[in-house]
């Protein structure tokens, strides 16, 4: 019998945090049963099986460095956490599968391993600890990038190559965005910038810019007729675009403190609706419109769909649906 506990994690990226974990005599588990029993491990460096379940005789989690193997462990347990709570209480989702059972996640990946990713297989997500060991890729917009992926693969199932691999690794920054800004940690505020705590770039650059995606020197701003043929990581910029736009509007805005620049490829404005409403109308596209094959011109098509339904097709959601994918050169 295990007793549901409310632990402490000391995190890397978001400060002190409460961590949902489990007692059992006089050890405690990074086991959150509140939400489909989500569990944390440890791989110790290596790069196969389940790993070692993190465990400990008191209920306290990390020290904020990466030198202590449980931080790492706590920011991943967070952000795990928020994201299940995100889908739960804001797109009525429960859990990655809508069945209420919880994946799990694993940390320290192989040694000085630069990268966090979903898998199927395992219905798990993993995490490496990044340049130096000191770097570990568990940011909560990492976190619920990846558990998003799990949430594509289970709906849309939007393949991984060409322009329906833009838009699932777009879904990927949307959503991470959509939980960061729905965590509200003041270690960690809400923006549109991907990975900017993890320091891949070694400059403090984020990975990536939803306002104008094309400022990591790679991402595309617009849709083009070759967009298929790059990296998804890149092809996302134009759905990232969109949402941006759709959200926030296009021109200058500071938003908890970020200033961002947003520009729009038809030289006309877009009025933002609002992220709240431009992630209920992606959500709704997602789970509900797209399919495997969708590419961009689908993706204008579904999220339409989307926002007629859920606002009507007279509405101003309506509307700047229409002009954010006009925006990024998407069109009738
Ligand atoms: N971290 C990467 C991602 O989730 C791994 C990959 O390339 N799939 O996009
Ligand atoms: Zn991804």
């Amino acid at each position: 019998w295990q007793a549901v506990e409310n632990g402490t994690g000391n995190t890397q990226y978001s400060g002190t945090v409460t961590l949902g974990t489990a007692q059992s005599g006089s050890s405690y588990t990074l086991n959150d049963t509140t939400r489909g029993g989500h569990k944390t491990y440890n791989l110790n460096r290596g790069t196969s099986g389940t790993g070692t379940l993190y465990s400990g005789s008191d209920d306290v989690w990390g020290n904020g460095s990466a030198s202590n193997t449980e931080t790492a462990a706590a920011d991943a347990h967070y952000g795990a956490a928020q994201t299940w709570d995100y889908y739960k209480n804001v797109q009525g989702r429960t859990g990655i599968r809508g069945d209420g059972v919880g994946a799990y996640s694993r940390v320290h990946y192989g040694n000085a391993y630069v990268n966090a990713f979903w898998d199927d297989s395992c219905f798990c997500m993993t995490y490496g600890d990044g340049t130096s060991n000191t770097h570990p890729l568990t940011s909560l917009d990492v976190a619920a990038h990846e558990m998003t992926h799990g949430v594509t693969s289970n709906t849309a199932g939007l393949n991984y190559s060409g322009e329906s691999g833009g838009l699932n690794e777009a879904t990927s920054d949307i959503f991470a965005a959509a939980v960061e800004f729905y965590a509200n940690n003041p270690s960690d505020v809400g923006d549109y910038l991907v990975g900017e705590k993890i320091n891949i770039n070694g400059d403090g650059t984020p990975l990536r810019y939803m306002d104008k995606p094309s400022k990591d020197g790679a991402s595309k701003d617009a849709w083009y007729s070759g967009l298929g043929g790059i990296d998804v990581h890149y092809s996302s910029g134009p759905a990232n675009h969109f949402f941006y736009l759709l959200s926030e509007g296009s021109g200058t805005k500071t938003i908890n403190g970020v200033t961002y620049n947003s520009p729009t490829s038809d030289g006309l404005p877009v009025t933002g609706i609002g992220r709240d409403k431009a992630a209920l109308i992606w959500f709704k596209a997602l789970t509900t419109k797209f399919t495997s094959t969708t590419n961009y011109a689908g993706a204008r098509t579904g999220a339409l769909a989307a926002a007629g339904e859920l606002y009507g097709t007279t509405s101003t959601e309506y509307k700047a649906v229409q002009d954010a994918f006009a925006a990024i050169n998407v069109g009738a």
